[in-house]
């Protein structure tokens, strides 16, 4: 997002543009201009602690940036657990996540312009030589048109842009000779078969050498892409053709967005997430502005602001309308469908839509950007990062988090806004957050379960990219930075595009301008550029009046409907009944629900939508009956509580949840699978005993073990490169009889994360380890003998050790994860295995509704909700004992059968109106 170009009044310089070119522009400085008005609220930050904070980030920088390259470079990005590069094809697929992985250095690429804007301008001068000497775009590798435009063409660009500013400077960069340029146009006209389709909309995905159709390109196939990867081209596309006079890339671009405008919803005026490219048919009409629309928004308007052509402002307005119409329920931004848009599509959001409140801030609406950063923060506060999708009472729906950036983003714009010292301290706490549970002796690791703390060996490329931009940004003045921030444009990757290119080689791609232009009227400029000097003179505490009411929003209120079933219930109608209320044995909600299907179209849509509830209900419940994952995290030297392995939990033995964690040398059981007595008692007592997998119950091993004076166990798995990267989460059943008797807390792990032990011990004899429902933060002592410093001899050293541990750890795509959830763990439920052959049959595990109510509030989360459950869990035994959640989802399968033809009928109402 930029802070881009100036207007009158605002002291900055202008570029040169049609006058109406300048609203955005003007909004963005406006806000910029704040910082100086700002005179109450939270207490300032001095400039000394803004100071340690940017130099706080630059070390957290050199971190990852120095790991990456010490051990990763020349591979795409660095594996932070097992240290060293993710090469693709020599590790397990990820699927569509390795479709950013090209073989080019993903990671030194993306980070050339943070290099610059951190002052690090020697070490830019370094990374340009070696992506000039080392990066081959010519790689027989299949990657995601979208993120290598982003990532790579984007990255490229960046350190173009910076290195021509660094030359112009006349002390850095003497010898440049736009060779990156060269290079980005090089990859620009690769990627560009991947637009030869009758819509203009690219394929998903290209072959680096061999394009698109021919036979060994092994990609070409594919109906489908997502609107963001077809509509997020247009900033880097139109700067390569502005810096090369080669109009044809911004030519494709613009004739993709053309296409996605006029394929939108006429009636709402929202799009889809995803369309079929070649008829142009929306292929998932779901609708929001997170995951798979989100930077299409943000490109318009960026657009416009770049390029100074009015379209793209029209459109970003038209859709910005739509979205504040439906979407927007603030604090919550809903998913909808395109079209019934007052249908919600889903219960919960994904951590992508963060970038929104940032993406407001250019459009100068404040007030809901305050509002919904608020609501991200606090679930941010109780989870100490954003999870990948938490649901509207805001439970977590997805626990993963991949370091993203866009949180960081919204805060510095915010911050930029409204010069509130509040958003400084939420940066503070970013920082915090990572060093205490991201960061690994070697880079910063992403986070595979918010709840437990446990990590995933994965540092994406955009962390180096955006996150430490924008903190660093965030703490520094304006003379910090040896150029102006304020000349540059960020693109969705937070790469920098000098705003003078809207005044380079324009008239060539004008005169290509496919889309209709319309005379803007004032309407088409609502909540543009509130200037500050009327939002904010009179009342500074402007910003903290917004969240004030929000304050304990994730805590307190937990609410259980939306604002607008709020609204229609103020104003006297009977509220709809909603699928989490509903209950088989009330005559009235039978009533209601037998009358959904009658002829009112009020009726039906609260009859479509409670069915989708039912759906997304009956998943949910379905996830809720599994236990959730446990940690074991490794405490002693030279680990220090940094790697944290992701564990399945035991259904007997001490719920780990409930009581203190347990902490523990561990030590071997003979025999090794602990079927038997144990014949060294010696070597177990007061340990945490390692036992293998197989031959017979897991509970028989627990007892075994606890015989011998063990005070935990962990059960190994014994096939051989099982992983948590590939398996879903696993969970240990009793043995069918009463296991009162174990009390000794059990862990499962994976062969590969039973193996990072195993090799530990064999490296170090005293392994330390700590069983818990989540990772605990490091040990204070070790913590003072290890100082988070790149410079820092001990962590070198730990992180060379750590090389040495060539295990792959804590990988489990959300897919697996997903997966495992609605798959009920069918492996642990397998006759064929000894281990499981007793165990608890499905109906038999869900029929706990104390259970899985602990499921529920392990997460410490949303404790109205947990009530709740508790409540009805507890009504419903008293009346009817034999009622339990794993049985009150069979009336709702009859149910949603029942209403299949409905189903049919409306989906074909949606396809006749398309
Ligand atoms: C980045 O690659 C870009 O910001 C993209 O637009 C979506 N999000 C990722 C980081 O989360």
């Amino acid at each position: 997002m930029s802070e881009a170009g100036g207007g009158p009044g605002c002291g900055f310089p202008v570029p040169q543009r049609a006058p109406w070119s300048l609203v955005a522009a003007t909004a963005a400085l406006c806000l910029v201009s704040a910082t100086s008005v700002w005179t109450a609220g939270a207490a300032p930050m001095s400039r000394e602690e803004k100071q340690k904070l940017g130099n706080q980030v630059l070390e957290m920088f050199d971190h990852a940036y120095g790991n990456y390259m010490e051990h990763a470079y020349p591979a795409d990005e660095l594996m932070p657990l097992t240290c060293r590069g993710r090469v693709r094809g020599q590790e397990p697929s990820r699927g569509d996540v390795d479709d950013a992985l090209g073989k080019f250095s993903l990671t030194l690429i993306d980070s050339l312009d943070t290099l610059v804007v951190l002052n690090k301008t020697k070490e830019f001068e370094d990374a340009v030589r070696k992506v000039l000497r080392d990066v081959n775009l010519d790689n027989d590798v299949v990657v995601s048109v979208f993120e290598t435009n982003i990532r790579v063409l984007g990255g490229l660009l960046g350190g173009h842009s910076l290195a021509i500013m660094l030359k112009e400077k006349g002390e850095y960069m003497q010898w440049y000779n736009d060779e990156l340029l060269q290079m980005a146009k090089q990859l620009g006209y690769k990627l560009l078969p991947a637009f030869n389709t009758t819509s203009g909309l690219p394929y998903p995905r290209i072959n680096l050498k061999f394009g698109i159709r021919k036979p060994e390109a092994r990609t070409g196939t594919e109906t489908d892409t997502c609107t963001a990867c077809a509509g997020t081209l247009i900033l880097e596309f139109a700067a390569l053709s502005r810096f090369t006079g080669a109009t044809i890339f911004e030519e494709y671009a613009r004739k993709a967005l053309d296409f996605l405008w006029e394929k939108r919803q006429r009636s709402s005026n929202l799009v889809g997430v995803t369309i079929n490219i070649h008829t142009g048919d929306w292929v998932r009409k779901d609708s929001g502005v997170g995951a798979g629309i989100d930077s299409y928004y943000e490109y318009l308007l960026k657009a416009y602001v770049l390029l100074g052509d009015d379209s793209f402002l029209e459109r970003f307005n038209t859709h910005y309308d739509a979205i504040m119409r439906y979407i927007s329920q603030p604090p919550l931004l809903l998913d909808v469908h395109i079209h019934k848009p007052m249908l919600n599509a889903r219960t919960w959001m994904d951590a992508l839509l963060a970038f929104f409140p940032g993406l407001q801030v250019l459009k100068g609406d404040i007030r809901p950007a305050i509002e919904t950063h608020e609501m991200l923060y606090q679930v941010i506060k109780k989870h100490n990062f954003l999870p990948e999708a938490f649901t509207t009472d805001f439970r977590v729906h997805w626990a993963q988090h991949p370091l993203r950036p866009e949180f960081a983003e919204s805060t510095y714009f915010l911050y930029k806004a409204t010069g509130d010292p509040y958003y400084l301290e939420v940066g503070k706490t970013l920082i915090e957050n990572l060093n205490k549970y991201a960061r690994v002796p070697c880079g910063f690791a992403a986070m595979k379960d918010v709840r437990t703390g446990s990590h995933e060996d994965r540092m994406d490329s955009f962390f180096l990219a955006e996150m430490f931009k924008y903190l660093y940004l965030l703490f520094a003045d304006k003379e910090d930075i040896i150029f102006d921030i304020e000349d540059y444009i960020f693109t969705t990757e937070a790469h920098l595009l000098p705003l003078w290119l809207s005044t380079t080689n324009q008239s060539m791609s004008k005169k290509n301008t496919t889309s209709e232009y319309t005379e803007l009227d004032d309407s088409n400029f609502d909540w543009t550029c509130p200037n500050t000097q009327i939002l904010f003179p009179n009342d500074p505490l402007y910003a903290q009046s917004i969240r004030e009411p929000l304050k304990n929003v994730v805590d307190k209120s937990c609410p259980r409907g939306i604002i607008r079933v709020e609204e229609s219930f103020r104003s006297g109608a009977k509220p709809p009944l909603r699928a989490r209320d509903f209950m088989a044995t009330n005559p009235e909600h039978l009533e209601i629900l037998k009358k959904m299907g009658a002829a009112s179209s009020i009726d039906a849509e609260d009859g479509l939508r409670f069915m989708q509830e039912m759906i997304e209900l009956s998943s949910q419940q379905q996830k809720e009956q599994q236990l959730p994952p446990r940690a074991v995290q490794i405490v002693s030297h030279p680990f220090f509580g940094r790697v944290v392995l992701t564990a399945g939990p035991a259904q007997f033995g001490l719920d780990l949840s409930k009581h203190k964690e347990t902490r523990g040398f561990v030590a071997s059981s003979k025999p090794y699978n602990g079927c038997s007595e144990l014949t060294n008692p010696e070597a177990v007592m007061g340990k945490i005993a390692l036992i293998q997998r197989g031959q017979c119950m897991f509970a028989e091993k627990a007892r075994n073990i606890q015989n011998a004076g063990a005070i935990g166990g962990i059960v190994i798995d014994d096939n051989e490169g099982s992983s948590s990267d590939t398996a879903p989460l696993f969970q240990m059943a009793g043995d069918g009889k009463d296991t009162d008797d174990i009390k000794i807390p059990m862990l499962f792990l994976f062969s590969k994360e039973g193996s990072i032990i195993l090799d530990a011990i064999r490296e170090y004899e005293e392994v330390e380890v700590l069983l818990s429902d989540k990772a605990k933060d490091r040990d204070p002592e070790m913590e003072n003998e290890e100082q988070p410093s790149s410079e820092n001899d001990s962590q070198n050293q730990s992180a060379e050790q750590m090389t040495s541990i060539s295990q792959e750890v804590d990988l489990i795509d959300q897919e697996s994860l997903e997966e495992s959830s609605l798959n009920s763990h069918p492996e642990s439920l397998s006759p064929a295995d000894t281990d499981n052959a007793a165990s608890v049959s499905p109906s038999e595990q869900n029929s706990n509704p104390a259970e899985n109510h602990e499921t529920t509030s392990l997460d410490g989360e949303c404790t109205d909700l947990d009530n709740q459950l508790q409540e009805q869990s507890e009504t419903e035994e008293d009346s009817s004992p034999n009622v339990s959640w794993g049985k009150k989802v069979q009336p709702i399968d009859s149910i949603l059968a029942d209403w299949n033809e409905d189903i049919e009928a409306f989906e074909m109402m949606e396809k006749d109106e398309l």
